[in-house]
């Protein structure tokens, strides 16, 4: 698998809920590069670019306003297949039918509270990185344990 990066918003509930620090330790005993991370709030404008493939959508408006009613941790990580990693580990869009051993599967009920965004291609994983970060404020280094996490 190549190395990618992928973009990674820990929405509300995951910062209320206490699971922040959960939630970013299993990214990082999976191995991946933590290349970028901030607390931030979300504004209605950044909120309806990010989701503008839902625009339309019954639930499009629900989703603004939960995004953007209280902080979030937004990140980037790194490495192979980071993507689809990112993804498996989340678990399925609807919580209450995510498998036991993801992040929606452990931590969540309801597809409205679903506590994490992973990006779903490597293409909009460019488009949410760029939209939430500028260049410096992400990271080039090499993970000490990279040479036992790669052969
Ligand atoms: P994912 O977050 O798994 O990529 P998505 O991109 O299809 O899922 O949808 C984005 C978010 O919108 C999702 O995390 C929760 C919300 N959402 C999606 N489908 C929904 C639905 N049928 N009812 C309520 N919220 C929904
Ligand atoms: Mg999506």
């Amino acid at each position: 698998m190549p190395r990618e990066r992928t973009f990674v918003l820990l929405k509300p509930d995951a910062v209320h809920r206490g699971l922040v620090g959960t939630i970013v330790h299993r990214f990082e005993r999976r191995g991946l590069k933590l290349v970028g991370m901030k607390a931030m709030r979300v504004s209605k404008g950044l909120a309806e670019t990010y989701y503008a493939e839902h625009k339309g959508k019954p639930f499009f408006e629900g989703l603004v306003k939960y995004v953007t009613s209280s902080p979030v941790v937004a990140i980037v990580l790194e490495g192979d297949g980071a993507v689809a990693v990112v993804r498996r580990m989340m678990g399925k869009t609807n919580s209450a039918e995510a498998e036991p051993g993801t992040i929606r599967g452990d931590f969540g009920l309801q597809i409205g509270r679903n506590l994490i965004h992973g990006s779903d291609s490597t293409t909009s994983a460019r488009r949410e990185i760029d939209l939430f970060f500028k260049p410096e404020e992400l990271l080039e280094y090499t993970r000490i344990d990279e040479a036992w996490l790669y052969e």
